[in-house]
């Protein structure tokens, strides 16, 4: 698999680093990459969506650290939890929300309740990372897609583990926009440039059509569509991505250094929208966009992807 190949070249990365020389030892080792201090303007003066406090646009400094290349894939996860016997939160309490149109006839019979502001949300018996759509369904075709049904508590004991930590949100703002200032998505401000897809969104009209014309219905391989300008794949659509900042939605518009949210709160904000989002009605695969949910919800378009200060050793 995608996966195994991936593991592969994470040693064979590892090895070339102690004889060879590497074309850029410092820009990259196993899937991380370096992203480098500077200032950026975080949020926006013209929200699409403006009760998820996406504005006001505010002058951030960040310093240098590293970002996972890609969302954490199922393969990564397994390997994490065969390490250490971790039970994920949607494990320990038995059900996930899953998205309606994943399941099966059969699941969907059992299930005789719903988010009543958002019916197409599910809570499935037996839905979690190794069984996404519930118990008759699996992974072991998607080694290589997001790690789904994390709760914010996963995901930080999976970046704990890993030697890293969940970016902010500030950190994953900045690595969305690539370097470039004030645009809407990672690559600009086209959504398909030259026709081209450059995110895992939906496309039809949902929630009761998915035309899938972008190639997936449900999650892509971590590595698919074009990397933005740091070389960071799916950091909008795919799968959301939790942060380590606490939710509000009002900002100060003064400028910051290296911030970190709220001190305190109910929620954590998670970042870049995923495979279920369309304009109509989510627009949020933008990079200002934001979302949030309690530390211990999980779902089937929820993932993460982990920062660093410092490269970790390789796991
Ligand atoms: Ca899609
Ligand atoms: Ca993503």
């Amino acid at each position: 698999s995608a996966g195994s190949q991936e593991a592969h070249s994470e040693v064979w990365q590892g090895l070339q680093g102690l004889c060879l020389p590497r074309k850029n030892p410092l820009r990259q080792r196993g899937n991380m990459v370096a992203i480098p201090g500077g200032e950026f303007t975080m949020g926006t003066d013209e929200p699409e969506i403006r009760q998820d406090g996406e504005w006001p646009a505010r002058r951030v400094r960040v310093n240098g650290f590293y970002m996972d290349r890609h969302e954490v894939s199922n393969e990564e996860f397994e390997r994490f939890v065969n390490a250490t016997g971790y039970l994920t939160e949607a494990e320990k309490f038995g059900d996930s929300f899953v998205f309606e149109g994943m399941l099966s006839e059969e699941v969907k019979s059992e299930i005789h309740q719903a988010v009543a502001a958002a019916p197409w949300w599910l809570p499935v018996k037996g839905a979690n990372w190794k069984h996404p759509e519930g118990p008759d369904s699996n992974i072991v075709s998607r080694m290589d897609h997001p790690v789904l049904h994390v709760s914010w508590n996963d995901a930080v004991a999976f970046c704990t583990w890993a030697g890293k930590r969940l970016p902010t949100e500030a950190e994953w703002e900045y690595s969305c926009r690539g370097g470039l200032e004030n645009r809407l998505f990672p690559w600009g401000n086209k959504l398909q440039p030259k026709g081209q897809h450059y995110a895992n969104i939906w496309q039809g009209v949902f929630p009761s059509n998915n035309t899938a014309e972008d190639g997936y219905k449900g999650t892509a391989p971590v590595t698919a569509f074009p990397p933005n300008g740091y070389g960071l794949y799916n950091i909008v659509g795919n799968a959301w991505e939790w942060t380590s900042d606490w939710w509000a939605v009002h900002h100060s518009a003064e400028e910051a250094h290296n911030p970190k949210g709220p001190a305190s709160g109910t929620d954590k904000v998670k970042k870049g929208g995923s495979y279920m989002c369309h304009k109509s009605y989510c627009y949020r695969y933008r990079c200002a966009a934001r979302s949030q949910n309690t530390p211990d919800s999980s779902a089937s378009n929820l993932g993460f992807r982990c920062a660093a200060d410092a490269l970790p050793d390789l796991q």
